[in-house]
Formats: structure tokens, sequence, C-alpha cells
């Protein structure tokens, strides 16, 4: 069991050192990269498509990579908007890791880049564990999912900069409560900026790329109170969808008391 305990520390500690090696290199470059984690259909490709089509729009250099097990379809919907976009399959991992993007970037990332939006695979689990030299890490949820996920999937959500709620178009129908969502939220990561969005109507939209942008100039973003005390697992290779969630909201510190019951 020790040794178990220890492959997946060391895992872990080498895809930091990966992670840290490629957010250096990718700084040198006067890239930022925004990394989207949210489970499958959240709306993360939506919302994508909208920022791609927004950043074109202001003329701010962007490009896309997103993950997944098995197709190319949200390459192809990014694509629609003319920046470079790469698709990245898995081959059944549940997440990407640092040295996979490494990997990716080497030869197609254009020069000048300024944000490379990175989709992780659809998955609240795995993908949190995983640094990806990313300035700016981002946790999606959309409103059908259910105010509690916040405390179900704390290193998600703990290690977050930035929490987006996605589909508020479809807030009402879904009797979303976003006073209980918000305050799940703060009980893992207090003091977290939780941003509205719809791919639909726009909303967040514009203030979604004002703040990648504002990351990739240098403006600081939130500590997490998780950062720093990684989980002690790492996830399966080859042919895990899921996993263990992470320690990082482990018995001594982060982990939630109770959840914020909906008030209906
Ligand atoms: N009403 C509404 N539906 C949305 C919105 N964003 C996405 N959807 C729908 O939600 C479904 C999933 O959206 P995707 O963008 O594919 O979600 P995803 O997170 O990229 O999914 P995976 O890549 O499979 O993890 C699609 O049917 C979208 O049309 C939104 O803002 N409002
Ligand atoms: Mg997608």
């Amino acid at each position: 069991m020790c040794r178990v305990v220890d492959l997946q520390q060391a895992v872990l500690a080498k895809n930091t050192s990966a992670a840290q090696t490629l957010r250096t290199a990718l700084a040198a470059r006067g890239t930022a990269v925004v990394n989207l984690l949210s489970s499958p259909g959240s709306g993360k490709t939506a919302l994508l498509e909208r920022e791609l089509g927004l950043a074109r729009e202001r003329g701010v250099p962007v490009a896309a990579l997103t993950a997944d097990l098995a197709t190319e379809n949200d390459a192809t919907r990014l694509a629609r908007s003319g920046v470079p976009v790469k698709q990245v399959l898995t081959d059944g991992l549940c997440h990407l890791e640092a040295h996979m993007l490494g990997r990716h970037l080497d030869g197609w990332l254009p020069d000048g880049t300024r944000l490379l939006f990175v989709e992780n695979v659809g998955n609240l689990v795995c993908p949190a564990s995983y640094d990806l030299g990313e300035s700016l890490r981002i946790v999606l949820a959309s409103v059908t999912e259910g105010e509690d996920k916040p405390l179900k999937y704390p290193t998600a959500f703990g290690l977050a900069h930035l929490v987006v709620v996605t589909k508020t178009d479809i807030a009402g129908a879904a009797a979303f409560d976003e006073a209980a969502f918000r305050a799940n939220v703060r009980q893992v990561n207090p003091g977290v900026e939780v941003l509205l969005t719809s791919a639909r109507t726009g909303e967040g939209v514009g203030a979604l790329l004002d703040r990648a942008v504002a990351v990739a100039e240098g403006a600081p973003v939130h500590v997490p109170v998780m950062a720093g005390r990684q989980p002690a697992h790492a996830h399966g290779h080859g042919g895990h969808e899921h996993g263990h969630t992470g320690g990082a909201a482990g018995a001594d510190t982060g982990r939630p008391r109770s959840a914020t019951a909906p008030t209906r």
C-alpha cells in the first residue's frame, strides 16, 4: 500500500515539475494557459466557442487545445471560430498531463499566441490533480448539475482560480439555487470568484475573456487555501475514466463540514 502511495506521489511530483518547466517556457513565449475543467457536458466547448469568437473580434491572439477520450467533435466545433485548434485524443486516459500538453504544443502552437485555452477531458476527478502549467485554472459547473457539486468534488473546486457557472439561461427551469451553490463553493475555496455565464445568451462571455486577458498580462490570480497541499492520489493511466477524490481536502483541513442544502 505504501508503495502504491509512493508511486502515486512520484507521478504527481513528476507532473508538477513538468508543469513548472512548461509554464516557464510558455511565459518566455508570452503565452498563458487557461485550463478548463468540468464534468462531461457542462458546456466547456460551447462557452469556448463564444470565447474564441469574441477573442477574434477583439484581436486577441488565442488558440485552443481540446482533449477527449474519443472523437474530434469538439475541435471541429471550435475550429469554426477560425482560430488555431488542436484535438488531443487521450487513448482512454481520463485527464491531460503536463508532458502530454508540452508534446502536443511542440511545433503547433503559433508564435504570438497570448492565450491558450485547454479544454480538459470531461471529468471532475482526475484532471483536478494535474497542473498543466496553467496561469488560470477554471472549474465549470452547469445549473443542472446540482448545488452540492463543490462539496462532492472538493479538489476540483478547491484548487480553482475561478469558478464558472454555465447555462444560466436555463437556471429557472433547473431550479438552480445560486446562493446555495455559492455557499458550497465558499466552503472548499473561500474567496474564489464565481462568474455566471451562458453560451446561449452570451452572459459572462466578455467578463471571462477580460479575466483571462488580465491574467495573461500579469494580473494576480486568486490563491486557493488548498494550493500547496496537492492530493496524495494520482490517477490511473490507460483506461481509467474515474479515480479517487484527491486528498487535498483531506481529513485535517479542507474537507467541507456540511452541505448547504438548496432552499427549495
Ligand atoms: N441551454 C444551454 N445549453 C448549453 C449551454 N452550453 C452548452 N449547452 C448544451 O450542453 C450540451 C453540452 O455542451 P458541450 O459544450 O458539448 O459540453 P462539454 O463540457 O464541452 O462536454 P464534454 O466535452 O463532452 O465534456 C450541448 O447540448 C450544448 O448545446 C448554455 O449556455 N445553455
Ligand atoms: Mg467539450
